[in-house]
């Protein structure tokens, strides 16, 4: 058989995704996401004008040769853009033949090595009140992991805190819709943050116990110093992670942060291959993975760096929150189940509206996730659902310092 058809579709059911369809010449459709949050299009171009008809023809079993093929054929390589491009094929390939098997796709990556996905859930709130709300609220859900983020007096909206009332609530979204054609601007203060948050792990500690895993994201904001700092003075509450405490494309930075705490550090969500993080793995100076199955070339290339850190002792935290379209949340799910190096697994639940549109298989109980039994990824796309949202421009905000200088967001 070969690849007879290769199909983009973008949707934006609450959100964008944007999703290939390969369909091989007996029919057998594979879906692959190449969502990029905020740059969407650039990757359906990408897609559509420079990859798809290269791959009509082509014997869709070839999942290795077709990565490299698409890798190192076009002369230019990595970055987000093209990397989301190859990621999607890569998953489309996988789900044909996981579903050409009649298998979960888990069992061709060599079969579940637990029984369930420990997952974390992101509870936030403006103030210490709503957070601890929220964390309540996950609790009775059965999560044993919450990612937490809070608002900083002084500082107004901040990212990772949802701005609705207290809670549980799945609609947290980071993208805002593009105002006048540009992201919407926040405001940034690091001292504030830095001096706040050490109250906020110290009153989870005493209010939550030393069981619940607690996981924090400093979305690149500090400097190697502020960070390393920050890591110290944060170590008695036992977080299971600080995230992205610095810049990512900085991989040295993290040494400063290593020599002066013993704070577990996860970095990797804007990565996209395994070079990002040669530095982070051979010196030790991570101890979990963050990239996305979407933004890091696909379940090929994200089982090799999987299982490279963990030749280093360091395990996978892949990324999953709302700009994952539920096929990249499977194709992390099957890797999860199957690795042996697993850490945790992020989950930001979809809304209803994007779960129409993607049927999913997938199941939740008490803190844990399965991909479910169904051959493939186990998700599918109604195209006619699909058609009725219309591709929404919508940005990340941008971030500026309160003297107005950019800063990261
Ligand atoms: C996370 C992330 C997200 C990102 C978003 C950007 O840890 O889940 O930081 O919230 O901001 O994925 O597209
Ligand atoms: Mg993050």
């Amino acid at each position: 058989m070969t690849i007879e058809r290769v199909d983009v579709n973008i949707t934006s059911p609450g959100r964008n995704f944007v999703t290939l369809k390969i369909t091989t010449s007996d029919g057998v459709v594979g879906w692959g996401d190449a969502t990029l949050n905020g740059r969407e299009l650039s990757v359906a171009s990408y897609l559509s004008d420079h990859i798809a008809s290269t791959l009509i023809g082509r014997d869709e079993d070839r999942i290795e040769d077709t990565w490299q093929y698409l890798y190192r054929g076009p002369y230019w390589r990595r970055g987000p853009v093209t990397m989301a491009a190859i990621a999607a094929v890569d998953m489309a390939l996988w789900d044909i033949k996981a579903k050409k098997a009649g298998m979960p796709l888990y069992q061709l990556l060599g079969g579940a090595s637990r029984s369930g996905i420990r997952v974390y859930a992101h509870a936030s709130g403006t103030d210490y009140d709503a957070l601890a709300n929220a964390i309540t609220g996950y609790r009775e859900l059965g999560y044993t992991a919450v990612r937490v983020q809070t608002g900083v007096p002084g500082l107004g909206q901040i990212y990772g805190v949802s701005a609705s009332g207290p809670g549980v609530r799945y609609d947290y979204e980071p993208a805002k819709r593009a105002e006048n054609g540009r992201p919407t601007e926040e405001t940034w203060d690091t001292r504030t943050y830095l001096n706040h948050m050490p109250g906020i792990f110290a009153r989870i500690r005493e209010d939550f116990g030393t069981d619940l895993r607690i996981l924090h994201d400093g979305h690149h904001r500090m400097t190697p110093i502020e960070a390393a700092r920050f890591a110290k003075d944060i170590e008695p509450y036992d977080l299971f992670w600080l995230e992205d405490c610095t810049p990512g494309e900085d991989q040295t930075a993290l040494r400063l942060v290593r020599q002066h705490s013993t704070t577990p550090l996860a970095i990797g969500e804007v990565f996209n291959t395994v070079f990002d993080y040669q530095t982070l793995i051979t010196e030790r100076l991570i101890d979990y993975v963050r990239s996305a199955v979407t933004h890091t070339g696909g379940i090929t290339a994200m089982k090799k760096l999987l299982d490279f850190a963990a030749i280093y002792g360091i395990k996978s935290g892949i990324h999953g929150p709302t700009d994952i379209s539920p096929v990249g949340m499977a194709a992390a799910l099957h890797l999860d189940l199957a690795i042996h190096n697993f850490g945790i697994q992020e989950y930001m639940p979809h809304n209803e509206q994007t779960l129409e549109v993607f049927q999913t298989s997938f199941t939740f109980d008490r803190g844990f996730l399965h991909p479910g039994e169904a051959p493939g990824l186990g998700v599918e796309l109604d195209e006619d659902a699909a058609s009725a949202f219309d591709y929404t421009k919508a940005y990340l905000p941008v971030n500026r310092l309160t003297d107005g200088t950019v800063h990261d967001w």
